[in-house]
């Protein structure tokens, strides 16, 4: 979508260090980070938000969820120590950017729950 950051971004249109890219993905750390280790994963096509993806994103799903993730988290340094992932959805869920995208929180030590 032309006027979207994340697509910006994710497709290189806005020059920012990507933390990881492959064809379908990418992941950038966040501008205003909440934990010492803060990425986003985002989907290179334009897709709003996690209910909008449909019966033909079953494998990019996958692909973000058993892939890039654990990949991420190693090239970080947090796959032992662990990690949390967040995916804020809608006006309830604290989404303020409508490009779907999968925090993953890493480098202390997370609290539960959230606010
Ligand atoms: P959410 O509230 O789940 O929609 O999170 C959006 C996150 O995106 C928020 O933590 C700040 C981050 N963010 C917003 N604009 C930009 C940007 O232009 N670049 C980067 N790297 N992060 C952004």
């Amino acid at each position: 979508m032309s006027d979207c950051i994340f697509c910006k971004i994710a497709n290189g249109e806005i020059d920012s260090k990507l933390i990881y890219e492959d064809e379908t993905v990418a992941a950038f750390r966040d501008l205003n980070p909440q934990v010492p280790e803060h990425i986003l994963i985002v989907p290179k096509k334009h897709v709003a938000k996690i209910t909008d993806f449909t019966e033909e994103d079953k494998n990019l799903a996958a692909h973000i969820f058993v892939d890039v993730v654990h990949e991420i988290a190693k090239k970080i340094g947090v796959d032992e120590n662990g990690f949390r992932l967040v995916v804020n959805t809608g006006e309830d869920g604290g989404q303020t950017v409508p490009h779907l995208h999968v925090h993953l929180l890493g480098g202390r030590k997370m609290t539960w729950p959230p606010g």
